[in-house]
């Protein structure tokens, strides 16, 4: 069994081992290690996951490299077939998989049947890509010379991948990677290995050829670190925080590696006078506590005009007396639980420092003791208002249900506040205006611009990423993930049968 169903007891599943699949075996770690899997919403334990090291990923990546050599030969629309059928196993299984998410990750599961969605588009979409991959022609300088750029795999690439997105973010990155041609070393985060084994045996039973994608389960710190250092991987591909992706990214640089990093946010809601009040509160609560705040793309800043800061306020207090703490399992429940014990204390680590810094609590600033068997994660939705744009709770990424009210006299501040931060990920403004509308599509400094809408429900068709430190430039999903997983190839093919030179006066004579 692959899967933890929903009525299966604790006990049932706890011995149950989740290995690494390196050349298309599934094997015990070289450490002979495991650590627990903990399910958020109650802490019981869901099975134990390898703990892979430098030696795993050696393996891991000779397999990929010996793969890669047939599967770059392979015609790009074939590739996609494949990716076809990884998309109609997602869907068949969709259900399933959304309990699994639920059940290790926490997320509500409605929102893991999104997330589980977002996967099954994806697949589809890239699959579409194997038969349009295009290039580019251009005219030659020179007569009887055809120049022409095309896409080359990058090779090997490295995936390491977080635990808010187990499935989604794999997707977006796996499914663009193979179609172009590469092969795969995956790291997905040790607190959802589950769902990430899953993934990996959709990919088997589809039929992908052996050591084309090799899972090797277990911490950053070392098969992550592991994977970076590793000569014979050419791309990192990492979603996570800034932390480490600044980690990433100095030893990359020194390396020379590709890396694709996508890191945090610290993304506004912006409310002007003249919006739909009652809209924008259900926004902000969406984007601000859906998945308990653990999007990047997560609303954690509201920036509102002065006059009408007191009434959207009033409404989103009254609008969080109705939300549900839970079990994800459970349809009625409206916020799950965080992810695990430490992010729930950096969480209330960061509410004491807004109450120090002066912010005035709405609601919520404090963990959920009481909720379903009282061993869970949970934190109440958090409201801080008469934020100061300095302090810091409106400028670090919390990654939890907690939102900073930001009042601000006019559209200029909004804009100015919204983009004072290091991140760059998602924005939005509520407004009726259309002049309103436009100079915040063209000023806003955000990879991702929402009007009339909240931050998050990015759709896979379009880039994914952001500016400033959010990441390095790169796009996930839409046609920009392509560029990230090949390499520009230029060709030029003279058919003159004579010395043609380039850049010399007298060839156009
Ligand atoms: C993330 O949190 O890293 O736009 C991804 C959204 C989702 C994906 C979020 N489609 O909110």
């Amino acid at each position: 069994s692959i899967s933890i169903e929903k009525n299966e007891t604790t006990d049932q599943i706890k011995m149950q081992k989740f290995m690494n699949y390196i050349d298309g075996k599934w094997q015990e770690p070289s450490t002979g290690r495991y650590i627990p899997v903990i399910n958020p919403a109650n802490g019981a334990v869901l099975g134990m996951v390898a703990q892979s090291s430098s030696a795993d990923v050696d393996q891991a990546v000779a397999a990929a490299r010996k793969a890669q050599k047939e599967w770059r030969l392979v015609p790009a629309p074939e590739r996609a077939e494949l990716l076809f059928t990884v998309g109609r196993l997602l869907k068949e299984n969709k259900e399933r998989l959304a309990q699994t998410i639920t059940s290790e990750m926490g997320k509500v599961i409605e929102e893991a049947r999104g997330e589980v969605q977002e996967a099954i588009d994806m697949a589809h979409y890239m699959a579409g890509e194997g038969r349009r991959m295009f290039g580019e022609t251009m005219p030659s300088e020179l007569r009887n010379k055809f120049a022409m750029s095309i896409r080359v795999p990058i090779g090997i690439v490295g995936l390491i991948t977080p635990w808010n997105f187990p499935i989604a973010i794999a997707s977006w990155k796996s499914l663009p990677a193979l179609v172009t041609g590469n092969a795969l070393v995956w790291k997905p985060s040790p607190d959802t290995p589950i769902v990430a084994e899953a993934f990996v045996r959709i990919y088997e039973k589809a039929g992908l050829p052996k050591g084309l994608i090799n899972l090797v389960q277990g911490s950053g710190p070392e098969a992550g670190a592991a994977m970076v250092e590793h000569p014979g991987i050419d791309l990192i591909g990492f979603t996570g925080s800034n932390a480490v992706g600044k980690k990433i990214n100095e030893r990359a640089g020194a390396l020379l590696k590709r890396t694709s990093l996508e890191m945090g946010g610290k993304n506004a809601i912006i409310v002007m006078d003249d919006a739909n009040l009652d809209l924008a509160v259900e926004s902000i609560i969406w984007s601000g506590f859906g998945t308990s705040g653990q999007r990047c793309t997560a609303a954690s800043r509201v920036i509102v005009h002065e006059a009408i800061k007191q009434r959207l306020e009033d409404k989103l207090i009254a609008a969080v007396r109705q939300l549900k703490l839970g079990d994800g399992h459970d349809e009625a429940t409206d916020i799950g639980p965080v992810i695990n014990k430490a992010v729930l204390e950096k969480i209330n680590k960061y509410v004491r420092v807004g109450i120090d810094e002066g912010a005035r609590l709405l609601c919520g600033g404090k963990t959920a003791e009481k909720v379903g068997n009282g061993k869970g994660f949970y934190y109440e939705p958090t409201i801080f208002t008469d934020v100061m744009p300095d302090m810091t709770i409106a400028k670090e990424e919390i990654f939890g249900p907690v939102l900073s009210i930001i009042g601000v006299k006019d559209l200029e501040s909004a804009i100015e506040v919204n983009n004072n931060v290091s991140f760059g990920l998602s924005s939005s403004i509520f407004t009726s205006d259309v002049n309103r509308v436009f100079r915040a599509i063209r000023d806003l400094d955000t990879g991702i611009v929402y009007i009339n809408a909240g931050t998050t429900g990015a759709e896979i068709h379009l880039p994914f990423g952001g500016t400033k430190e959010t990441g390095n430039g790169h796009r996930d999903s839409g046609v920009a993930a392509l560029d990230v997983y090949t390499e520009w190839r230029a060709v030029y093919v003279d058919f003159s049968n004579t010395l043609q030179r380039a850049q010399i006066d007298t060839n156009t004579k």
